[in-house]
């Protein structure tokens, strides 16, 4: 155990390995421990036909008063599906009152992908994020998420330099350091960092395959192994490729989440 607390804010869906489900035992499998602050209670993620979904805003300042009362404070916060735009001061005042010295803020804004915003959102909540991220030193956008956030054409198809001009640009917008995921290079698949100074690829083998919740394996592998001691690119390569085993070992039936159970179980007998 490395002695750091995380604070993951996300949903609690049921069912559907996303979010919460996948960030706590990830986390607790790369030996952080993890506190976490559901955002809002759903029967299953909003890629099912239909879902119900209880919005916890107005319990989350009686939480906050207890953690006050418990000198509760935090080593690092993990940001994911939000889902409302009323929960996102309530992120600032977790911020500004419950972090330790230096805790890092890692934010993934969570809104969509495939060039289109998940269900429910809309571009009001696009631009209450993009204020959000101004208080992150890391943002986790994928290509949707960040041309979204900039107002950018959604390209499939792209080269090195619009990339780059998309990290440069989330880099101006937020002052976090800016790693675009999902980033499809020389038929490869990975990461583009920009910290404003250099732009670093992470790059791995691209499984072809799609499944939900592949972005909240990452996010929560990247925050354990960077809390860790790992440097930026050596957690984005260790995060993608969990995510690339995951994904071989999904069966295609097994369409709403990815079974990422397996793998870890075989990284602890190893
Ligand atoms: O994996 C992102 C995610 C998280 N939470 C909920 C979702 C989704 C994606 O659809 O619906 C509720």
């Amino acid at each position: 155990m490395n002695g750091k607390r995380i604070l993951t804010i996300q949903d609690l869906s049921c069912v559907g390995q996303c979010s919460l489900t996948v960030a706590l035992p990830v986390l607790s499998h790369y030996g952080v421990e993890a506190a976490i602050l559901p955002t809002a209670v759903l029967s299953n993620h909003t890629m099912f036909k239909s879902w119900s979904y209880l919005d916890l805003t107005n319990e989350i300042p009686e939480i906050y008063k207890k953690w006050k009362e418990n000198d509760i404070r935090f080593s690092a916060f993990l940001l994911g599906y939000l889902g409302k735009e009323s929960i996102m001061e309530l992120c600032r005042q977790a911020f500004d009152e419950f972090s330790e010295n230096g805790a890092p803020v890692i934010i993934d804004p969570a809104f969509g992908d495939n060039g289109k915003l998940y269900g429910g959102f809309d571009e009001k909540y696009v631009a209450a994020m993009g204020k959000l991220l101004q208080r992150a030193d890391i943002i986790l956008p994928n290509l949707t998420e960040a041309c979204y956030l900039l107002g950018e054409e959604y390209k499939t198809q792209y080269d090195g330099a619009y990339i780059e001009d998309i990290a440069k640009k989330l880099y101006a917008a937020t002052g976090a350091t800016a790693i675009i995921t999902g980033v499809e290079q020389r038929g490869l698949i990975g990461e583009l960092i920009y910290d404003g100074k250099a732009f670093e690829y992470v790059l791995s083998e691209k499984v072809p395959k799609f499944s939900h919740g592949t972005g909240d394996i990452f996010a929560a592998a990247f925050a354990a192994h960077y809390l860790n001691g790992s440097t930026l690119a050596k957690a984005c390569d260790a995060a993608g490729r969990l995510v690339a085993d995951c994904l071989k070992a999904t069966a295609d039936w097994h369409g709403y989440g990815v079974q990422f159970e397996d793998v870890l179980y075989s990284q602890l007998k190893k």
